[in-house]
């Protein structure tokens, strides 16, 4: 059976009444009711009509439902595709028309805005979801039966649709199948050891990989358990870290752990593995993290389209400064970025990734995952090595890309959103370092009025426009942007005069 369940299902323990997730507010969901609850909210979306090969949308905050509707839609071979709820109603239209979900949940607070948009893109149905068990669709599924039949599939039917935003400003819908996620999920379990007497702190948010997929597809193949808390909230991180084994993180869940004293060896004395991705890690705050705790933090890298590709060593040296080694099954190689020639040990360029976990393509854009593949190798559009040992290094960047607290920003979009307004002639935005986001974003303004320093028209006009994570932090005017002789911002010059634009000020937000 090639469904992403079955094959997790294997992993749960014998125990059906063993913990699968201790919540916030003190209950716990065993495997038996996890069983039971992804099989009503099967039931309740073949009810809703929803079918196999069908998306179904979610724009909510985490919750334990959402994790159940994601299990219900492998369950019923439906493609889930969640959205950040930071989304703003203009962003979630376009994802809207391009994806055409049969069911879209929303959170019963958007639900009115969310139904005018779809009558407008004349979408099927719109239905509701909270965070503690309101919205009409944990009632439907409450009054679904408790028993499904998990549909078989093949390896390569799409299991989920993960937006990505690209370099040109517009998103794409990554395909991943069945299949890419269940060979991550059972290699990443051998990989990092996990057992079922594993209990992961969970407080990532779960409409990304990282969260969803790495989290918590590995917890569930081990039959682990997890502690599932909303959201990131050092406070509430500290005093769960007792009673967990294993961490999962981005950068600055480990930047604001050490700002706090009660981080010490004792409270973690315990835990058997910190893992870090998303970002790059400093090898600053892991030294700093292995000093403090006596843990040596373990980082890999991943993307959206490929899940985890590379991992450094359970056992062996953890290289701070690299991502490890090729996981098990997957290709990487180093590719000139211009000629796509292969390049030898040692030399940096752009790393090409093969293997089971490569996804099945950019949702209805043939040409443009066309465009991405070399040789069945995908262009990752990251800079790396690979050193003596095998060793992947990622030392920057082929594409314009920010990564602020392990979100990705594609400055391209902010530039259109600003360069819409009418008191912008043309920006650029670069992300330079910022000490609690890894990178912040600023925007480098060429105002339509000469000598114009005002801010607040643009920041007001960008809440309409982009989610918050989105939004510069800072604003520069100039009369001119610096540029090649091909009429290109020369980006690296400004992250270059901007770089310290974050430093000794860390309450920027
Ligand atoms: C929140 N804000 C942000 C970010 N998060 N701004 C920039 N970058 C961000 N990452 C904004 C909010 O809208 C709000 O704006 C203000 O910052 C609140 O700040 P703060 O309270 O500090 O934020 P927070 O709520 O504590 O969140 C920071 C966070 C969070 C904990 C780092 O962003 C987070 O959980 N990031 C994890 C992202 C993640 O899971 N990435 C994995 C992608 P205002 O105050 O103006 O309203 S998957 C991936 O990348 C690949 C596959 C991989 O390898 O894993
Ligand atoms: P996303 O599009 O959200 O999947 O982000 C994927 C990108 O995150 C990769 O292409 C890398 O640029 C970056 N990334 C993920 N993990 C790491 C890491 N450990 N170190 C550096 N960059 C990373």
């Amino acid at each position: 059976m090639a469904n992403l369940y079955t094959q997790l299902q294997r992993g749960f323990p014998r125990e059906a009444g063993r913990t699968f997730a201790a919540l916030s507010d003190g209950t716990t969901v065993s495997y038996a009711q996890l069983e039971q609850a992804s099989a009503r909210y099967a039931n309740m979306l073949v009810s809703l009509g929803v079918k196999r090969g069908d998306r179904v949308a979610t724009q909510a905050q985490k919750s334990m439902d959402m994790l159940m509707l994601y299990l219900g839609c492998l369950r019923a071979g439906a493609i889930f595709l969640p959205l950040n709820p930071a989304y703003t109603a203009g962003e979630l239209e376009y994802f809207m028309r391009d994806a055409q979900p049969a069911l879209v949940i929303c959170d019963p607070a958007r639900a009115e805005a969310v139904r005018d948009l779809g009558r407008a893109e004349a979408l099927a149905r719109v239905e509701t979801m909270g965070t503690c068990g309101e919205g009409s669709i944990p009632a439907l599924a409450a009054a679904s039966a408790a028993t499904f039949a998990t549909v078989d599939v093949d390896s390569k039917d799409l299991a989920a649709i993960l937006y990505t935003s690209g370099t040109t400003g517009r998103s794409k819908g990554a395909m991943l199948s069945h299949g890419n996620l269940a060979s991550n999920a059972f290699a990443l379990k051998e990989y990092w050891r996990f057992t079922n007497e594993d209990v992961l702190l969970h407080a990532l948010p779960i409409f990304h990989t990282h969260g969803l997929f790495v989290a918590t597809n590995v917890t569930l193949a081990s039959g682990a358990s997890m502690i599932f808390q909303p959201a990131f909230d050092v406070e509430k991180v500290l005093a769960a870290l007792p009673r967990a084994t294993v961490m999962m993180g981005v950068p600055t869940f480990y930047i604001r752990l050490l700002k706090e004293e009660r981080l010490t060896r004792d409270l973690v004395v315990h835990m058997r593995l910190f893992i870090s991705g998303s970002a790059p890690l400093s090898p600053e705050i892991h030294k700093e993290f292995s000093v403090r705790t006596g843990h040596a933090i373990l980082e890999r890298y991943g993307m959206t389209e490929t899940n985890m590709n590379t991992s450094n060593p359970y056992d062996g040296r953890r290289i701070a400064g690299t991502v490890g080694l090729p996981l098990p099954g997957v290709s990487i190689r180093i590719a000139d970025p211009d000629t796509g020639d292969i390049l030898p040990q040692g030399e940096i360029g752009v790393i090409e990734i093969a293997g089971p976990n490569v996804f099945q393509g950019y949702w209805r854009m043939p040409e443009k995952t066309a465009a991405e593949f070399r040789g069945g190798y995908f262009i990752s559009g990251d800079l790396g090595l690979i050193d003596r040992e095998g060793y992947v290094s990622i030392v920057g960047r082929a594409k314009d890309l920010i990564i602020s607290g392990g979100y990705n920003i594609y400055p391209a979009e902010v530039e259109n959103a600003l360069d819409e307004l009418k008191e912008v002639r043309e920006s650029a935005v670069i992300g330079v370092p910022h000490p609690d986001m890894g990178e912040g974003i600023v925007a480098v303004v060429v105002p339509t009025r000469a000598g114009d320093q005002d801010d607040a028209p643009l920041k007001a006009a960008l809440v309409h426009k982009l989610a918050k994570f989105k939004h510069p932090r800072k604003f520069a005017f100039v009369d001119d942007l610096p540029k090649n002789t091909m009429g290109k911002v020369q980006k690296n010059a400004l992250r270059e005069k901007y770089s310290a634009i974050f430093s000794n000020n860390v309450l920027i937000y």
